[in-house]
């Protein structure tokens, strides 16, 4: 079975998840996937780091699935805009729930009445917790493999609550902050922007996300941070008593990325063989593979073998079956593994291994006295800002800057323009077959564009916004 081109996008990611066996997307209810265990380990390798982030400043906690309707009802902005997506429990069994149970689709309304108990006095904030949980959300537009999902596996949600408006805002920079450290990491490029208000997080009041160029040019947002100010507060009644002795009601904020940050680990990488894997998140790490002759087994094997002992601090796979090599390199360099060797007899008496990087094609010799631990974390790093540097520099081809309206509708990928705060003009530029992704919080390095300008509209006092399809 062979991948269809990386051009076709959307066919090569469809198969590509299943032949590398990340999901199994045959499950028979609409949205919802199997993890291969393949596929599982890398979501637990991408999440670990997560978590690290995480738990340097939040707590981790657990709250239940299930949300009464009257919590999940009380803020009318939040139900406004969740209503359409919940799923609802109306029965034990046979019997009839005097209130019916929503199959959380997120958890602000399972939370907040428990920090309502939870938060007293000033000395009791900040509070800051996260949870990755399942969520559900009845999706109507095209459901995707870990894109969109009606059961959302891997939802990690932050949750914080402080003093005032002013400290909640500084703790969106640093939530901010956490998720660019986690994207670099996975060396997955992203835009930080404001989204505009007709398309904040329901209850908040700003949001910004992150968002990163898919392959056809159509943006996914991979990550988003709400500001919520008093909203929830004031609706779940959350106050504490200041050191004056006044109570006063907290400003909250939330923040979440789900497992679209796997799927962009692997749009954004992956090429025509298949994964791209930057070495922390491989499943498996390094590939040694035998070149097998008649009568010359024994001393190739024992080169291999005090290779992959030397190296056993990673993931490694001594790939000793029966295959022809072709079959071994097409097999691994589908799963993405990053770094592989080839040891012949002629190698094994040389004491060299053939050495190659899954990113690049060319393959080289290197002395096995010279492989360490030191120098494979080098080449794991190189790794990484190679695909780092190439995934932005793509990313940049998908972004065009225009000047007049004219040009939106043309252009496949993601228009950057300047424009005002004004709702019309923003209704206005949406005209052209475009969602209006907001304004850009902050400028990525590899955008060389001018941060303010005229608005493309009304020729008022504009700032950077894009404007993408959008997944
Ligand atoms: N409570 C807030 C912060 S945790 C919240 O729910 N925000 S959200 O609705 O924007 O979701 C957070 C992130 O989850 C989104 O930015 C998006 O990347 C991802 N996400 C949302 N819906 C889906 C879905 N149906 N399938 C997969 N990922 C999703």
């Amino acid at each position: 079975m062979t991948l269809p081109s990386k051009e076709n996008f959307s066919e090569w990611y469809h198969e590509v998840i299943q032949v590398a066996e990340i999901m199994d997307v045959r499950y028979p209810v609409k949205g919802l996937y199997v993890w291969f265990p393949f596929g599982f380990k890398i979501r637990q390798l991408v999440y670990s780091k997560l978590r690290e982030i995480m738990d340097r400043e939040h707590d981790e906690v657990y709250f239940p699935a299930l949300i009464p309707e009257t919590e999940l009802g009380k803020e009318g902005e939040h139900i406004k805009g969740f209503e359409d997506e919940v799923y609802w429990i109306t029965h034990g069994g046979l019997t009839p729930l005097d209130v019916k149970l929503a199959l959380r689709p997120t958890s602000e309304t399972a939370m907040y009445p428990m920090f309502r108990l939870w938060v007293r006095n000033h000395a009791d904030l900040p509070l800051k917790v996260y949870q990755v949980v399942n969520t559900f959300r009845y999706e109507t537009k095209h459901t995707r493999p870990l894109i969109r999902l009606r059961e959302i596996t891997s939802f990690k949600e932050a949750h914080t609550v402080h003093k005032d408006f002013e400290e909640a805002a500084e703790h969106v920079k640093k939530a901010i902050g956490f998720y660019k450290e986690f994207y670099d990491f996975l060396a997955v490029p992203y835009m930080v922007i404001r989204r505009p208000e007709w398309d904040k997080f329901p209850g908040a009041a700003y949001t910004i996300a992150f968002d990163t160029v898919m392959p056809d040019g159509r943006t996914l947002q991979i990550g988003t941070v709400h500001h919520l100010a008093d909203h929830f507060a004031r609706t779940f009644d959350i106050k504490y008593e200041a050191p004056n002795g006044e109570h006063y009601y907290a400003h909250q904020t939330c923040y979440g990325i789900s497992e679209r940050c796997i799927a962009a680990l692997i749009s954004v990488h992956g090429d025509d063989q298949g994964l791209v894997l930057p070495f922390e998140v491989a499943p498996v790490q390094i590939v040694i593979i035998p070149i097998l002759y008649k009568g010359k087994e024994e001393a190739v094997m024992e080169a291999c073998k005090e290779l992959a002992d030397k190296l056993n601090a990673f993931r490694v796979v001594l790939d000793g079956g029966e295959e022809r090599p072709g079959a071994k390199y097409y097999k691994w360099e589908l799963k993405g593994v990053p770094i592989r060797f080839e040891i012949g007899p002629r190698d094994a008496e040389k004491g060299v291994a053939v050495a190659s990087f899954r990113d690049e094609k060319k393959k080289f010799e290197v002395p096995l006295d010279s492989i360490n631990e030191e120098l494979i974390l080098k080449w794991a790093e190189e790794l990484k800002q190679r695909l780092k540097e190439a995934a932005a520099e793509r990313m940049a081809e998908r972004v065009k800057f225009v000047e007049t309206t004219g040009e939106i509708a043309d252009w496949d990928g993601v228009v950057a323009l300047h424009l005002c705060s004004n709702e019309d003009c923003g209704h206005q530029v949406e005209e052209y077959g475009k969602s209006l992704l907001g304004w850009f919080e902050e400028l990525p390095e590899w955008l060389d564009l001018e941060p303010a300008g005229k608005c493309i509209v009304c020729g008022g006092e504009g700032r950077l916004a894009a404007l993408a399809k959008t997944y």
